[in-house]
């Protein structure tokens, strides 16, 4: 009898019943070495390698041959008998009775994957069905998942509802600049930016804490490391908060949640990577925006009161926090004229019932308390040089009763990158969109 095993089952059986019976392994061809007398053929699935052994005496020669002439990632199921080896990393191999060709890699590949060369990452980007082949590369999207799956825990434990709203929209909720514009037959509309006019409007019903992880798209301009114009936003909203601290600590234990989580379950990942993830401790310290001023201000770096801190900016109180030991902190009340219509203003200030949560000097959340009294944010509306009359949609929903209510965007793959060092989002991306990228 052959068992169907893959390499996960190996690694973890200490069963003899698989240690020394006829298995099949399915996967990939990594690497084939021939030296003389014996070869090994090194083959690869989803969780590992295994090495399959053939002493050129012992082995059937036809079966030798075909073997070990195959092109390097080419797909095989290979039948033979486990042994006990000390010689491998796993402690085992197999000695092959049989095998089966599925598919024939062409050669040259596009790229290696498992060179040590350096490939630029637009080769890689080109050919990502093979860069994914690499275990360093694909760890970071089984992090990716596991965060999924405890972001999933943390909201359901915090009593939210898991929604979805339209993609396809008629307004946009930030800014004009960066909407995308479509042909809805024959009407104008846009890809959303955000779930932002939904999420609240949903507030309105009564459903009090809900939550939607979806694609978000911003036409960037901008090439940055940082951006791109579709990724996963993560956002939240909550009902009956007495401020925006009450989002915060929300934010905090969701984050802290995943944070531990993935240093807990991603282990196995996280040594692939040679990265470690340090849980920073809730809460985190809160900086205003007028103190980040004083800050930069410190460092040389000279900003007007309602300016952006900018990259720069955000960069530098990174490095300022770092140095205290913080690689997560709160900037909050900004001004309200930096912030969008539906955030509330602090009354008698310029500044807003508003934050960023930032990691490592790069924002990855904003959020804040948002405007629930139907005039004041039809006024709102009005001073940054909107029509209410053209987000009726939205605003009716303030009109007829509205609890107070906060919530919070954060970018999923922006928190992954800071999590793990990352050097591009677009490496924690499947098949990253921007400025020139649209295929594959
Ligand atoms: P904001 O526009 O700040 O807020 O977006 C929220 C978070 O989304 C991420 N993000 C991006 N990630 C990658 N590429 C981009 N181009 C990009 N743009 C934004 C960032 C950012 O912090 N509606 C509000 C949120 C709220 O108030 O609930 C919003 O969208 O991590």
């Amino acid at each position: 009898m052959t068992v169907d095993v893959n390499m996960s089952v190996l690694r973890s059986s200490n069963d003899i019943s698989v240690n020394d019976s006829a298995v099949t392994v399915n996967g990939w061809i990594q690497d084939i070495r021939n030296l003389g007398g014996i070869s090994f053929v090194i083959l690869r699935d989803r969780y590992g390698t295994i090495q399959i052994t053939l002493p050129k005496k012992k082995i059937d020669p036809e079966l030798f041959e075909k073997i070990t002439t195959l092109s390097r990632e080419s797909v095989v199921s290979v039948t033979g008998e486990v042994k006990k080896s000390d010689q491998t990393e796993l402690g085992l191999e197999i000695i092959p009775s049989s095998f089966e060709l599925h598919s024939d890699a062409a050669v040259p590949l596009p790229m290696g994957v498992i060179d040590k060369v350096n490939v630029e990452m637009d080769t890689r980007l080109n050919n990502r069905f093979i860069d994914l082949r690499k275990p360093e590369v694909r760890a970071i999207f089984e992090l990716k998942s596991l965060m999924l799956e405890l972001l999933n825990e943390a909201m359901v434990s915090n009593g939210f509802l898991q929604v979805f709203t339209p993609k396809i929209v008629e307004s946009g909720a930030e800014g004009g600049a960066t909407l995308f514009k479509l042909d809805y037959f024959g009407r104008p509309a846009y890809l959303a930016q955000s779930p932002q006019l939904y999420k609240q409007m949903l507030m309105s019903t009564g459903l009090d804490r809900i939550y939607e992880i979806s694609p978000a798209f911003r036409a960037e301009h901008s090439n940055t490391n940082r951006h791109v114009t579709e990724f996963i936003s993560f956002d939240g909203e909550m009902s009956w908060i007495s401020s925006q601290s009450d989002v915060m600590k929300m934010i905090e234990s969701i984050v802290d949640h995943i944070l531990s989580g993935l240093k807990e379950k991603g282990k196995k990942q996280l040594k692939i990577l040679g990265k470690e993830i340090n849980v920073p401790p809730v809460p985190y310290p809160v900086l205003t925006y007028s103190e980040c001023l004083g800050m930069l201000a410190s460092k040389g770096m000279h900003l007007k009161e309602g300016d952006d801190l900018g990259t720069e900016g955000e960069k530098l109180i990174g490095d300022i926090m770092l140095d205290k030991g913080y690689e997560m902190y709160w900037i909050a009340e900004y001004p309200e004229l930096e912030k969008p219509f539906y955030i509330m203003e602090k009354d008698g200030t310029p500044f807003s019932f508003s934050f960023d949560l930032d990691y490592k000097g790069q924002e990855i959340s904003s959020g804040g308390q948002r405007e629930h009294r139907y005039d004041k944010l039809a006024e709102r509306m009005r001073k940054k040089g909107l029509d209410p009359e053209s987000f009726d949609f939205y605003l009716d929903a303030f009109k007829y009763g509205m609890p107070p209510h906060g919530g919070w965007g954060i970018g999923l793959e922006r928190l992954l990158v800071k999590m793990l060092d990352l050097p591009n989002i677009r490496e924690a991306i499947l098949f990253p969109r921007d400025l020139s990228r649209l295929s594959p």
